[in-house]
């Protein structure tokens, strides 16, 4: 059985490593594929569910997962689409994405993905806001997963990693605020609430997620500021650890999957958060969404450096 299952689609990553030229390190991306690489590398037991091309990335993708460890029972593959694939660019206001991925394998996954039964043997499903905004057919199996989720007693994540190249606001707007009604976990960036919500106040920024009928616990994640852990109760401020970082892509998908790999290793939320802080500082040191996800050992010896 599996610590967690994610839902969502994978992406070959091409990443501009040095400004300007026209060279490009290939690597792999894709918000919950990263997200559960990252939890499998703090100890989690991790499953994907997707729809690879029946080409070169695919066979690569799965190449990976397997070689992380991430169960692929639950990977389709599709012989008339491709996987898809994205650049990163570099510039003053930190990394840019490109996009060829309309009409991917991924993009064509039905709700008859998710008859593998992982979602039942599971204890997080994870899902993001790409998940929801790379195709309509995609959206209805996210809520069908996370309809299956509950029904089976296993906790729903959600991220929301909003790209408003994928979908228009007012859609995104209405997908997010549904589901993270069904979201036992909810991990708003500060950044995408504003474009959502129109205000860039926190604390109000999380009344208009409670107002909107989140239920679960909400991790606001506020970047340099660090994060706020709502409860339902309380909101607790947690501090961001300070790094120089050379690419960002990825580090909120680490944060993700850390965060859960500890929830389900026992850590309180506040021990979680603080872990997975470290571990999406850590992310961002080199280039590349999977590359540089630490592991455990690592996320330990920065947390007791800072504790030193
Ligand atoms: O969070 C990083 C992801 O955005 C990146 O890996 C690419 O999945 C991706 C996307 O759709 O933007």
């Amino acid at each position: 059985d599996f610590d967690i299952v994610a839902l969502g689609e994978p992406l070959v990553e091409l990443n501009q490593t040095h400004k300007g030229q026209l060279q490009y390190l290939q690597g792999f991306g894709g918000d919950t594929s990263n997200a559960v690489i990252a939890a499998a590398r703090q100890g989690a037991r991790c499953a994907y569910l997707t729809r690879v091309g029946n080409d070169t990335f695919g066979a690569q993708f799965r190449d990976l997962w397997q070689s992380e460890g991430v169960d692929t029972a639950g990977v389709q593959t599709d012989d008339d689409a491709h996987t898809g694939l994205y650049f990163v660019q570099h510039g003053p206001d930190g990394h840019a994405f490109s996009y060829l991925r309309r009409g991917s394998a991924a993009s064509l996954m039905t709700p008859a993905l998710l008859q593998s039964g992982l979602i039942e043997r599971s204890r997080f499903l994870h899902v993001s806001g790409i998940s929801m905004a790379i195709s309509t057919s995609a959206c209805d199996t996210v809520f069908a997963a996370m309809a299956r989720a509950h029904a089976a007693g296993a906790q729903v994540s959600l991220d929301s990693n909003l790209r408003l190249r994928l979908w228009p606001v007012d859609r995104a707007r209405a997908v997010l605020r549904e589901a993270m009604r069904d979201a036992d976990l909810f991990l708003p960036s500060m950044d995408d609430m504003q474009h959502l919500t129109g205000n860039d106040d926190p604390e109000r920024t999380l009344d208009w997620i409670r107002d909107g009928g989140a239920a679960g616990v909400v991790v606001l994640k506020l970047g340099k500021d660090g994060s706020i852990i709502d409860d339902g109760h309380t909101r607790t401020p947690i501090a961001a650890l300070r790094v120089d970082a050379v690419d960002a892509t990825g580090a909120g998908d680490c944060f993700a999957g850390s965060l859960l790999a500890r929830r389900c290793q026992g850590d309180s939320w506040e021990e979680a958060v603080r872990y997975a802080n470290a571990a999406a500082a850590l992310s961002t040191l080199g280039y590349g969404a999977v590359d540089p996800l630490p592991r455990a050992e690592q996320v330990r010896e920065r947390l007791k450096s800072l504790e030193d």
